[in-house]
C-alpha cells in the first residue's frame, strides 16, 4: 500500500506551488524534526533523567515554566534558527522576538506555542506545540513591527502537533488541512487523515464551565442554551473539555461542535494568544471548512496590537460558531 510521508506530500505541493524555491519545503522539513524531538521527550518524560516538573521560572504570560516547555522551546527555536529560512521566531515563551543574525535569514517569519497545554504535561493527558508562518512583508533587511504584526489571513501555513495517545501533526498551507501520525518505530510522518473536513455541525461544546460565574450574561445564556433539552435541534450538547487547546481543537476539528474561551472578568480580552494560538487554529479550522471568530469578529481579519495579544476564540462547525455569535450578539433564539 502506497503511504505517503509528510515530507512527500510538502515536497509535492511545493512543486506545484509556481516559483518555489524550496526554502519553506526546507523550514517545513526543520518544523518536523523538531517536532519529531519533543515527541520523543514528552513521551518519555517521568522516565530517566528528570525532565517533569517546574523550572521555577514565571514566563511572559505569568505562567510557571515546566521544564518541558523550555525544552519544546529551545528545541523549536535552536533547528528552525539556524535553518536558514527565517528572518524571526516569536514564542509564546518569549518577551520579545528572536531576530535572526543577518547572515542567516530567510524570507519567513514562525510564530510558536512550543508546548500548548502545560497544566497537563504531568498528568500524562494530550499536549501540543502550534505554529504559524507568515512572509516578511517589510522591504529590506530589517524586521519590522508589520513583520510581526500581521492579520493571520496573510499566514503561509498553520499546523499543530498533538503529543496525545499517539503522534499527530496536522497541517495546512492554504490548500486544505491534512493530518499524518507518526510511526515511531521508522520515526516518520505518514498521512493518516487526508483532506480533514470539520461536519458543518456537531454536537458537543467545549468551554470551562468553571468560570460560568465570571462570563457575561449572553455567555451564560449560550451555555445554558447548549445544555438545554431540545431533541428537534439536537440539544443538548455534550460537553468535552480536557483544558489543551490543541486536544480540545483537534476533537472538535475531527468530530465537529464548538470549542470556546471567551472573554471574562478576569480575562477581560480572553485568556489565549493571537499570534500564537487563535490564529493559527482559526487558519486551519478555515481551510478545514468551518468558522473561528471572538464572538463578533473573524479571528483572520484581527491585526494585532502586539505581540501577545489576547482574543476571546469561538471556533469550530460554521453552524454552531454561527449560533453562537447569534447569542452572543443578544438575539434571541429558539425556545428552550
Ligand atoms: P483554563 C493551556 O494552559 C491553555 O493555554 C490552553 O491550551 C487551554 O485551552 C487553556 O489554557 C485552558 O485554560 O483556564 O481552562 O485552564
Amino acid at each position: 500500500m502506497q503511504r505517503t510521508t509528510l515530507v512527500q506530500h510538502i515536497r509535492q505541493r511545493g512543486f506545484s506551488t509556481p516559483g518555489a524555491t524550496g526554502e519553506f519545503t526546507s523550514l517545513m522539513n526543520e518544523i518536523i524534526v523538531a517536532a519529531k524531538i519533543v515527541s520523543l521527550e514528552v513521551n518519555r518524560a517521568g522516565i530517566g533523567e528528570d525532565i517533569l516538573g517546574l523550572t521555577g521560572k514565571i514566563n511572559v504570560q505569568g505562567e510557571e515554566v515546566q521544564k518541558l516547555d523550555e525544552f519544546a522551546d529551545l528545541t523549536f527555536s535552536t533547528i528552525i534558527g539556524q535553518s536558514g529560512t527565517v528572518c524571526a521566531i516569536c514564542s509564546e515563551e518569549k518577551d520579545e522576538p528572536y531576530i535572526v543574525p543577518e547572515e542567516d535569514r530567510g524570507k519567513y517569519i514562525f510564530m510558536m506555542d512550543p508546548l500548548d497545554g502545560s497544566s497537563n504535561i504531568d498528568v500524562n493527558v494530550g499536549i501540543g506545540s502550534i505554529f504559524s508562518i507568515y512572509r516578511k512583508i517589510s522591504a529590506g533587511n530589517e524586521v519590522t513591527e508589520a513583520d510581526l504584526r500581521q492579520p493571520g489571513h496573510q499566514q503561509v501555513a498553520a499546523g499543530y502537533v498533538i503529543y496525545g495517545s499517539s503522534t499527530m501533526f496536522v497541517l495546512t498551507t492554504g490548500q486544505g488541512v491534512d493530518g499524518f501520525t507518526l510511526d515511531p518505530s521508522l520515526g516518520e510522518f505518514f498521512l493518516s487523515h487526508p483532506d480533514l473536513r470539520i461536519p458543518e455541525q456537531g454536537s458537543t461544546y467545549s468551554i470551562n464551565e468553571g468560570n460560568m460565574e465570571i462570563w457575561d450574561k449572553e455567555q451564560q445564556q449560550l451555555v445554558s442554551h447548549l445544555k438545554a433539552s431540545d431533541p428537534a435541534t439536537q440539544r443538548p450538547y455534550k460537553l468535552r473539555y480536557i483544558g489543551t487547546l490543541v486536544s480540545d481543537f483537534h476533537r472538535t476539528l475531527l468530530k465537529g461542535g464548538i470549542f470556546m474561551y471567551p472573554q471574562d472578568k478576569n480575562s477581560p480580552q480572553g485568556k489565549l494568544r493571537y499570534a500564537f494560538e487563535a490564529a493559527p487554529m482559526a487558519y486551519i479550522v478555515e481551510h478545514a471548512g468551518g468558522r473561528a471568530s471572538t464572538g463578533t469578529q473573524r479571528i483572520l481579519d484581527i491585526v494585532p496590537d502586539e505581540l501577545h495579544q489576547r482574543v476571546p476564540l469561538f471556533v469550530g462547525s460554521t453552524r454552531d460558531v454561527e449560533l453562537a455569535e447569534k447569542i452572543l450578539s443578544g438575539a434571541e433564539c429558539a425556545p428552550n
